[in-house]
């Protein structure tokens, strides 16, 4: 039985039923969130966009500050698309070493390089594919002078715990004064984060469905994908907008390890978390794992911020 779908009936199994976000993205899930990424709603990439535009220097002006030649090491790199720009600036400054990027997928992978060297013939490359929380541990014999970058705002997809654990996973690998820039989506008027995450075209909603049909086909359940719909929710004290999926009629769904799931008419299935943070919950997120804050630079809206975090200590000896 593999990891899926241990985890699927693991979830299923609980009093309020959940499916990781993380089971989201197959073929059509990524589809759907590069439409999602395009959405006049889902404002997130074109701040990222913005600041990666307007702050490029200043990013590596700041890095300059510290010391002469830094690697980057990006995790869940994707196709390299959103990061191209700031390489160039950071090689154009003469502070770029090597660039390692690390994503689950080598087909994305392949494309990043293509890009990558295409762009920045002069950059020296690696790429590390598989899931960065296991191939991060390679990292711990690096000893030269690192930036991680962590973009995307996936940072907001992870319970409290799970910030923990990765924040002390990457604290691991690194060596005092090595640098962490963190994509965050900011706390702002809760209307404008709602409309994110429950758009009028109705792309979110087949977004979070599609993870249904996804179980059905991989893993052999019979969920009536129909007897379900999309429930977007923020709450803006916690900034945390969650996603639910709700079962409209009662039925039975069954997996081929003989698991049944009864469902209630209006239970909720929870798949999703979207934190979003204030400064301060971001300084204090840093202080309680060994990091401090350098920067935070923002679009001019303060929708969005890439946090250029400072690592205080080692953990080991190094
Ligand atoms: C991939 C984590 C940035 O939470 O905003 C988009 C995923 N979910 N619409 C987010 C998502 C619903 C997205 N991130």
């Amino acid at each position: 039985m593999n990891t899926f779908y241990q985890e699927v009936i693991e979830g299923l199994s609980r009093p309020l039923k959940r499916i990781s976000s993380k089971y989201f993205y197959d073929d059509k899930g990524d589809e759907l969130f590069r439409e999602i990424m395009d959405l006049e709603e889902y404002y997130l990439p074109r701040c990222e966009r913005e600041i990666l535009a307007s702050h490029g220097a200043d990013i590596s002006d700041t890095l300059s500050q510290f010391g002469p030649k830094w690697d980057i090491v990006e995790l869940g790199a994707g196709d390299g698309s959103k990061t191209v720009e700031l390489l160039r600036q950071l090689t154009e400054d003469g502070i770029c070493g090597t660039y390692i990027a690390m994503d689950i997928s080598p087909y994305v992978l392949k494309l990043n390089q293509e890009l990558i060297e295409k762009q920045i013939p002069d950059i020296a490359y690696e790429a590390i594919p598989g899931d960065y929380f296991e191939t991060m541990d390679q990292l711990k014999a690096h000893k030269k002078p690192k930036v991680f970058l962590f973009l995307g705002s996936n940072i907001g997809n992870f319970s409290p715990k799970k910030v923990k654990t990765f924040m002390e996973q990457v604290g691991g690998v690194m060596r005092a004064g090595d640098k962490f820039v963190v994509a965050f989506d900011l706390k702002k008027n809760p209307i404008v984060i709602r409309r994110a995450y429950n758009d009028s075209k109705g792309v979110t909603r087949r977004f979070n469905l599609n993870v249904l049909t996804r179980i059905n086909r991989e893993l052999g359940s019979n969920f009536d994908v129909d007897a379900f719909d999309h429930y977007p929710a923020y709450d803006p004290i916690k900034g945390v907008a969650s996603s639910y999926l709700v079962c409209l009629k009662p039925h039975t769904v069954t997996f081929p390890g003989g698991e049944n799931f009864e469902f209630k008419r209006d239970e909720l299935i929870h798949t999703e978390i979207s934190k979003k943070y204030k400064f301060d919950e971001i300084g204090a997120l840093a202080a309680d794992n060994h990091f401090s804050v350098v920067r935070h630079f923002t679009d001019d809206r303060e929708y969005y911020s890439l946090s250029m975090l400072h690592f205080e200590n080692s953990i080991q000896d190094k």
